[in-house]
């Protein structure tokens, strides 16, 4: 869903909702820790939104994406499975991939689970419910990809991941630890951060042998605004119909976990 685009420019497959993200973010605090938006353009019949490569000023980066919040579905998903239920076989095959014992007696009969019911099982399997956060993947500066960190839940587990990321260099990640703790205090008082609910956003991490490391957030894909005078504390517990997504405290988490790591 990605193509390359003019002038160290990337293009992502078009999304109404990612695209009205991104116009208010240009206009908002986070704007440096959001990749610089040029705009939708039409490339070979496809409409695609354009942005600033963020890999472009480094020298063979290392790239790590982690999935921020303790939710990652949206509450329409609840209602819509509630509503009518559509049984997903291709979920069920990707969860059995991984634990050909997770399925209920019910859902091996049908051969199929419901998004929701994936979507929490991803969850809880990884870190995402009890840190806040998860690894998505990660890039080494050889080009070799690791998406294998489904099951990678526990804080040893997650330490031991970024350690092998940064490969025990301190400066990176005391440099990483810098832009967390600087993103944490704009988003505190980001005025569109307090009022969007923000699920399936990745904070990118960036950094190459010259030591320069950087943090952005990416994939506004299924980030909504709340009604009017509504705001999240991203702090405090989900419950169904709060729309709180756990985003902050899973910074916390990883502010906390890579201190640790900077310490020792
Ligand atoms: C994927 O599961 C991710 O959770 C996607 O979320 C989600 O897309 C997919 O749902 C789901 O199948 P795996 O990562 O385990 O493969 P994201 O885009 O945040 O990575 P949505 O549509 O929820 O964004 P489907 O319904 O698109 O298959
Ligand atoms: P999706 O909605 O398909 O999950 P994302 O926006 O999360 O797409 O992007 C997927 C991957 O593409 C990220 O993990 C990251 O490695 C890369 N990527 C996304 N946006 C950028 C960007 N602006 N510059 C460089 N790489 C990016
Ligand atoms: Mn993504």
């Amino acid at each position: 869903s990605f193509k390359a685009g003019a002038n160290g420019r990337i293009l992502k497959k078009h999304c109404d909702c990612e695209q009205r993200c991104l116009d208010r973010l240009m206009n908002d605090i986070l704007k440096p820790y959001v990749p610089a938006y040029h705009g939708d353009v039409e490339k070979d019949g496809e409409k695609y939104n354009q942005m600033d490569d963020l890999l472009a000023e480094f020298d063979l980066p290392c790239v790590m994406d982690c999935k921020m919040g303790t939710r990652t579905y949206l509450e329409e998903e609840l209602t819509k499975a509630r509503k009518k239920p559509s049984l997903r076989k291709d979920m069920y095959q990707k969860m059995i991939e991984v634990d050909p014992t997770a399925p209920t007696p019910e859902e091996q009969e049908q051969q199929a689970v419901t998004k929701p019911r994936y979507m929490q099982w991803r969850e809880t399997i990884s870190s995402t419910a009890t840190l806040g956060f998860r690894i998505e993947g990660i890039k080494k500066e050889d080009g070799t990809v690791n998406r294998d960190f489904k099951k990678t839940r526990s804080r040893e587990q997650v330490t031991e991941a970024f350690q092998d990321f940064v490969k025990g260099n301190k400066n990176v990640l005391a440099g990483y630890l810098k832009q967390l703790k600087d993103l944490r205090s704009t988003l505190e008082i980001s005025p569109f951060f307090e009022t969007h609910e923000v699920i399936g956003s990745s904070v990118l991490f960036v950094h190459d042998k010259r030591e320069q490391a950087k943090v952005w957030m990416i994939d506004f894909g299924k980030t909504t605004p709340l009604p009017d005078g509504q705001v999240l504390s991203h702090r405090v517990t989900w419950e169904e119909g709060n729309r709180e997504d756990g985003y902050l405290w899973g910074l916390d988490n990883l502010i906390d976990i890579i201190t640790e790591m900077a310490e020792s």
